[in-house]
Order: C-alpha cells, then sequence, then structure tokens
C-alpha cells in the first residue's frame, strides 16, 4: 500500500552532522522524497505536534529538544517520503523510541543518546501510522510544497491571490 509518512531530523541530528548519512540510510528504503525544507520550530508547532504527550513528565523538556534550545541549532529538516508501506519501512529504520532500546544498525540505535536530565535524544521523527501521518504533514507543509496530491485540498483567496490550502 502506498503512504506518505514525515520524517524531522531533530536539532540533535543537524548539530551532530548526521545529515547525509541519514539520508543515505534512507535511501536503502527505496521510497521517495516528495517533500523537504528546513523549517524553524515555533512554541506552537512543537506543542501541537506533540500534542499526544501533553500529560507526560517530559513534555517541556521534549518542547525545549524540538525547538533546537538544548542545542543551539533552532531548526529541524522536514521531509515526506512516499512509497510502499512507508510508514513502517521508516519506522524501523529509525528504531525504537527509546535510543538505547533500538536496534544498534538502527539511526536512533547508532546515533541517539539519553540525557542526563532524562531527554531522548533519538536524532529523528517518523510518524507512527496513517492519522499521525496526515496530521504530521498536513502541520509541517502546505499542498504547494508537496510533489505530490498527498490529501484533499481547497482553494482560497488571500488577500487577491489565490492559494491551496488542506481542505
Ligand atoms: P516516537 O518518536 O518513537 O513516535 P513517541 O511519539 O511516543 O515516540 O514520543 C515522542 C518523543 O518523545 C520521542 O521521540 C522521544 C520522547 N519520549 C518518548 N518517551 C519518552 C520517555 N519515556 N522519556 C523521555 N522522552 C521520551
Ligand atoms: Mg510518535
Amino acid at each position: 500500500m502506498k503512504q506518505q509518512t514525515l520524517i524531522l531530523i531533530k536539532p540533535d541530528g543537524l548539530v551532530k552532522s548526521l545529515t547525509g548519512n541519514i539520508l543515505t540510510r534512507m535511501s536503502e528504503t527505496k521510497l521517495e522524497i516528495v517533500a523537504a525544507k528546513i523549517a524553524r520550530v515555533s512554541p506552537e508547532l512543537a506543542q501541537v505536534h506533540y500534542q499526544h504527550l501533553k500529560e507526560k513528565p517530559f513534555y517541556d523538556e521534549l518542547l525545549t529538544y524540538l525547538q533546537g534550545q538544548l542545542h543551539d541549532r533552532r531548526k529541524v529538516m522536514a521531509m515526506v517520503y512516499w512509497g510502499d508501506d512507508a510508514i513502517g519501512k521508516v519506522r524501523t529504520l529509525a528504531g525504537a523510541t527509546n535510543p538505547e532500546e533500538a536496534e544498534p544498525t538502527s539511526i536512533r540505535g547508532a546515533y541517539g543518546r539519553i540525557t542526563s536530565k532524562g531527554v531522548y535524544e533519538n536524532v529523528i521523527h517518523a510518524s507512527s501510522n496513517e492519522a499521525e501521518a496526515e496530521r504530521e504533514i498536513k502541520l509541517w507543509f502546505e499542498p504547494d510544497e508537496i510533489i505530490l496530491d498527498a490529501y484533499k485540498t481547497k482553494t482560497v483567496v488571500l488577500d487577491g491571490v489565490k492559494k491551496r490550502v488542506w481542505a
């Protein structure tokens, strides 16, 4: 089944100069990159991205981490990959959430760490299921930033200019 999935190279991945390694590993999957950009993460974007973890004790640190405040690197690289079983393939390559439990050859197993404060610095984000992938892709990308008709859109007129937005 063709799927789309959101991948973020988190600030620790950027600081450690892992972008090239991660993209090389991702190419093993034979999936197609259909969107990519460097994005600054506002507090609001971080909050909505991790809204399912709001009640967790590590939530505030997690928001700080995603915004790059732990690494003095206030950006992430956001990408959408597309293809057969994209979500499962990328999750397997990413490895378990806890980098100490992740398969050593996975991206998180190879490059992640747990800080002394208990933050899982696990290098990349990967969508966990189709519903989350849709929610996350629509949160991080506009329709015209993706080289694929990912989800339903509608056209609105903003200041006299036509623009496609998520329906
Ligand atoms: P995943 O990123 O594997 O989908 P998740 O959605 O449950 O995992 O959690 C999002 C992020 O939150 C995860 O990448 C790292 C952090 N996190 C999760 N569980 C944690 C824990 N027990 N302690 C510290 N950070 C944690
Ligand atoms: Mg998740």
